[in-house]
């Protein structure tokens, strides 16, 4: 069993955001910290600190326009040489003024078209830098009853994402992530799992749902979302993090272990933990008061956790309870993994790896925190271009 459980956490790949080691904040404030890295290239070498330390989160995922470079192949070899790879590519149509009224879903055809060539632009970065993976969140949506035509402007959508997708080539996939609101607040046009699902369906075979685990309504039961797409075939990737109320893109794991361990628990029955699955589990967070590479560090750690104590559920004895209809007994096989301390077995794990068993530790000692704030001075640091 352990070697088993070893094994398959030894497969674990998590994808890290260029923009979590940028500056981010609110719309109240955005606390600098020094240090931050002021160009795509001091991003990745902040993301390769993490992989260094932890071993299992091989790529960093860009985002388009702020990680803009004249050469991507340049772009890659340096990642290369860091130890890590270019993962998703991340679009963003929420930020240019035009887009004030929606993007691909605007009332004005001119705007829709500057829209859609921004995903096209982004299928020619991946080109470049060999990502497989398009993700698209659409900050579309109306603040008021009667502002647009509901049903317009799901005909908008699903035209953009048709063109986006004809453009991908055959080894290149669309992942498609929901947010309930925000910064929509009476209707967001693609709301919710069901809609990007449908849209999905309707798009192509490689066509996949992203799901932002800060994205749902509060009390939301993520892991019946995830049961259902594995089992439809359309479940492309996680963005995680953690809430208490809203889309607070907080540590993944921090406000919520135990439903972290549930949405693991449905991705190890389905066998679907490693890279083979197709799944991509990318961490979408942005760390505001606390420092960020050791929050991306403890992040990638209570991935780990979650996954581990998943590993250890006795499904024999789960399904043997499942089928007896024995409630109390089936449960107790669930809280019994959920309950294990496996932070022993993740040093176990990372002494194996020829790591440090404590990762936050040992980049603590490296230094490299103290070599960028001292390196980093000057220049304009990375945020999030709002
Ligand atoms: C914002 C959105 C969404 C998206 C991310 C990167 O809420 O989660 O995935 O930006 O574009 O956090
Ligand atoms: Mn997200």
């Amino acid at each position: 069993m352990t070697e088993n459980v070893l094994a398959a956490l030894r497969s674990q790949r998590i994808e890290t955001a260029s923009w979590a080691y940028a500056n981010s904040g609110t719309r109240f404030k955005v606390f600098p910290q020094e240090g931050v890295p002021r160009t795509p290239y001091e991003k990745i070498s902040d993301a390769a600190a993490v992989h260094r330390y932890t071993g299992v989160a091989p790529s960093v995922a860009l985002h388009i326009p702020w990680d803009r470079v004249d050469d991507y192949a340049d772009l890659a070899r340096f990642a290369a040489e860091q130890g890590v790879t270019l993962g998703t590519i991340n679009a963003n149509v929420f930020q240019d003024n035009d887009y004030m009224l929606g993007s691909v879903t605007n009332p004005a055809a001119g705007v829709r078209r500057k829209a859609i060539d921004h995903l096209l632009e982004c299928v020619d970065v991946m080109d470049k830098t060999g990502s497989r993976d398009l993700k698209l969140w659409f900050s579309d949506g109306t603040n008021y009853p009667g502002q647009d035509n509901i049903r317009a402007r799901q005909d908008r959508l699903a035209q953009a994402l048709q063109e986006s997708y004809d453009r991908l080539s055959p080894n290149q996939r669309m992942l498609l992530e929901y947010k309930l609101f925000e910064p929509a607040f009476y209707t967001t046009d693609v709301p919710d799992w069901g809609t990007a699902y449908a849209h999905c369906v309707a798009t192509g075979e490689r066509a996949k749902v992203v799901i932002d685990t800060g994205h749902h309504a509060p009390g939301t039961n993520i892991e019946f979302i995830v049961a259902f797409l594995l089992r439809a075939g359309r479940l492309g990737g996680f963005d995680f993090n953690s809430r208490f109320y809203a889309d607070d893109d907080l540590m993944v794991g921090a406000a919520d272990p135990f439903q972290l361990f549930r949405i693991m628990h449905e991705i190890v029955l389905a066998d679907a933990v490693g890279p083979a699955s197709g799944i991509a589990y990318m961490l979408d967070q942005c760390h505001n008061i606390e420092p960020k590479i050791p929050a991306v560090i403890r992040s990638v750690m209570n991935v780990q956790e979650a996954t581990a104590k998943a590993l250890l559920v006795d499904h024999a004895a789960l399904s043997a309870a499942q089928t007896d209809g024995d409630v109390l007994g089936a449960n107790a096989v669930l809280m019994d993994a959920y309950n294990t301390d496996v932070r022993p077995l993740l040093r176990d794990l990372r002494e194996q790896m020829g790591l440090d068993p404590d990762p936050l530790a040992a980049y603590q000692r490296s230094g490299y925190a103290e070599k960028i704030r001292a390196e980093r001075v000057g220049g304009e640091a990375a945020g999030w271009g709002a």
